[in-house]
């Protein structure tokens, strides 16, 4: 028994031990042998939600014997200036962002370097702008952010969880197919799985009325299958995404809304910073590029300099 390979995917990852869905539909609790180290990457965790798996049974524990190549998987930032990442998860087919304008407000470079790391990887991103149904005083506000994500060719979807608004398409894009769910802490990433998914017991940030302990957060990524086929993975809220080392003179291919302008540059190396005749910075000053997407890049560009040194 113990020499045979069962393949499955990583759903839940403490640390510890890895939650994993045998191809049979059982789920499994593993171990990893040692210290499994991948190739190339430093990161703090080896295996994580999303990770196709081998693994053998070992008396009534399973162990992970083989990790197979992660097509993609998207980082958190780094806390310090270290070089050690933490994968959130991996072989994923599209991204979610949940975003809220208020209560908590999500930074425009949050939501821009998640979008420069799914760019990187080709993986299709969708923004959900939650929580619209506290939005209707703020019309102007979401139209702006609409104009500012769509003119940059993503698709903007509003949301409430709460109300129902907005899930159906939500079900169109996550159907058949595994979805990283991601955004702040607090934006209602949770209670929108437990929406699209009633059966499922995902833990949200409502306070529990019953027993006052205060918050339930998730602090680990879980993968959630989906009645109709696909996948479904939660996130713990993060400050920030990590980037995979991109060159600076390469960081705007990630920007579709500048790389449109970027070939006009007098300089094919522009940075887009400061060269003369720069095509980028004559349409945010004309207002094609939303200043706001020129600024991320800005800081993207000054923050991984010193990263780098
Ligand atoms: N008004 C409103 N509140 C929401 C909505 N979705 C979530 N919330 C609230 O926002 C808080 C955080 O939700 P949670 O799903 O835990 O956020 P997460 O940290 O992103 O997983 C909770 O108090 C939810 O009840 C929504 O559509 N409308
Ligand atoms: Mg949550
Ligand atoms: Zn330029």
């Amino acid at each position: 028994m113990s020499d045979i390979m069962h393949k499955g995917v990583v759903v839940c990852a403490t640390g510890s031990w890895y939650d994993v869905l045998a191809e049979d539909g059982t789920s499994c609790k593993c171990r990893i042998r040692g210290r499994m180290r991948l190739k190339g990457v430093r990161s703090t965790n080896p295996v994580v939600v999303g990770d196709e798996v081998l693994f053998t049974a070992e008396g009534d524990d399973f162990v992970i014997e083989e990790l197979s190549p992660r097509r993609n998987y998207i980082i958190r930032r780094a806390s310090n200036l270290s070089k050690e990442s933490h994968i959130i998860a991996a072989n994923i087919d599209r991204a979610m962002l949940v975003v809220t304008l208020s209560s908590p407000r999500t930074a425009p470079e949050f939501i821009d370097r998640f979008l420069v790391t799914c760019e990187a990887y080709s993986i299709p991103a969708t923004i959900l702008l939650a929580k619209i149904d506290l939005a209707s005083d703020c019309r102007e506000q979401v139209e702006a952010f609409r104009a500012t994500y769509e003119s940059a060719g993503y698709e903007v979807v509003e949301i409430s969880a709460k109300f129902g608004t907005g899930l159906e398409r939500v079900r169109e894009l996550v159907a058949g197919r595994t979805t990283l769910v991601a955004g702040n802490s607090g934006v209602g990433k949770s209670t929108l799985i437990g929406a699209l998914e009633p059966t499922l017991e995902v833990r949200t940030g409502e306070i529990s009325q019953s027993h006052h302990k205060g918050r339930h957060t998730t602090t680990f990524s879980t993968m959630y299958p989906l009645t109709g086929g696909g996948s479904i993975i939660d996130t713990p809220g993060v400050k920030g995404f990590g980037l995979i080392d991109i060159e600076d003179a390469e960081l705007c291919r990630f920007f579709p809304d500048m790389m449109r302008y970027a070939p006009e540059c007098r300089y094919y190396n522009c940075t887009h910073v400061h060269e003369p005749g720069c095509a980028v910075i004559r349409a945010v000053e004309v207002g094609e590029i939303a200043y706001s997407r020129y600024e991320s890049y800005l800081k993207i560009l000054d923050e991984d300099d010193k990263y780098r040194k």
